[in-house]
């Protein structure tokens, strides 16, 4: 049991119990016997991207963009140094540390790569990515994100929206959710050779959230491709949401009848919700949402702004959650 009693304005980093402490307790647990996890139904995908691709590759995304789309997105925002975008990371496929994905993902392989688009729609199969996202197609949205540990960033990404891309797939009336899974590699991605998780990472929307124009599907960031820790080749961007649902270099679309199974209400159910919108409202039971630590900050400026519901992102998404209940539906 937890015991805190300081002011949720103080929202420092030690307050908060990392979300990692809690996965190297399950993960110590697994080894010791006193949790079973299944990993069955994985590595279908990534057993037939190991194959080898049976497109062949095209032209990959420039490294750098030339001609991308400004949007008014966030233009008033002070955005974030990319040192500090791309060096304090949440990516637990190359480790639970802060610095991890930055320091063991230089090798990632992100090129060719194909997105297998499944299930309810028109057009399935397995298609790449170049031939997904057109490099002419490409805008600037720069987005807060706000992560579940009570902080946040300002990042300027470059991208699509997801509508854009998921309609081009036709998903049919049955089509109520869509899922998406990140890859799973175990050689190349550390983190995915224990850890508590039960990989791939996973994370999934309902289709009208999806649809919504602020649903942002990234290849780049800084007028830049994306770099591998921060989910390359590509990944989705979801503002409104906690960080979690932002999930990283996507090997599978899928459209579904029903709300599926995702990475951390699996792990969490009671401490993360499918929906994890943003909310002040809605305490974590360890600790406060009411604010959190704008990024870069250290020790004697720790940059503490309130948390806005939906992040500030209400005119924009709070139709898709008209009369539904808030604290019921985290
Ligand atoms: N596959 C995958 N996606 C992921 C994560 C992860 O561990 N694995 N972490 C999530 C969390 S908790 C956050 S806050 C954001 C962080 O994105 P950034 O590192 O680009 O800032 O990625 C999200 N997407
Ligand atoms: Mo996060």
């Amino acid at each position: 049991m937890l015991i805190r009693n300081k002011k949720s304005s103080d929202c420092t980093e030690s307050e908060i119990t990392d979300r990692s402490i809690y996965l190297n307790r399950r993960q110590f647990m697994k080894v010791t016997g006193g949790v079973a996890l299944g990993v069955g139904g994985i590595g279908q995908v990534s057993a037939a991207l190991q194959q080898g691709n049976p497109l062949s590759p095209s032209n990959n995304i420039a490294t750098s963009f030339k001609n991308i789309i400004e949007t008014p997105y966030g233009k008033e925002e002070k955005i974030s140094p990319f040192d500090v975008a791309s060096s304090y990371n949440n990516f637990y496929e190359f480790g639970y540390g802060k610095s991890d994905p930055k320091d063991k993902s230089s090798g990632f392989k992100t090129t060719p790569w194909t997105i297998s688009v499944e299930g309810e729609a028109g057009k399935t199969g397995v298609f790449d990515l170049d031939d997904i996202i057109r490099e002419s197609l490409l805008e600037e949205r720069i987005y807060r994100l706000r992560c579940v540990e009570a902080w946040s960033m300002v990042i300027p990404w470059v991208g699509v929206p997801l509508a854009t891309i998921l309609k081009r797939f036709e998903p049919n009336s049955n089509a109520k959710y869509v899922y998406f899974e990140t890859l799973y590699d175990p050689k190349q991605m550390p983190g995915q050779k224990g850890g508590g998780i039960d990989w791939p990472y996973r994370e999934a929307l309902r289709i009208d959230e999806a649809m919504n124009p602020l649903a942002f599907l990234a290849v780049g960031m800084y007028g830049s491709i994306l770099p591998n820790q921060n989910g390359a080749p590509v990944r989705l961007v979801l503002p409104w949401k906690y960080g979690f649902k932002s999930i990283k270099s996507i090997v599978t679309i899928r459209f579904v009848e029903t709300m599926p199974k995702t990475t951390w209400s699996m792990l969490a159910p009671q401490e993360y919700g499918f929906y994890a919108n943003v909310n002040p409202d809605v305490d974590h039971p360890r600790w406060s949402q009411k604010q959190e630590r704008r990024l870069p900050g250290g020790v004697l400026f720790p940059n503490v702004i309130e948390t806005k519901m939906f992040n500030g992102y209400e005119e924009e998404v709070g139709s898709l959650y008209a009369g539904m209940d808030l604290k019921r539906f985290y």
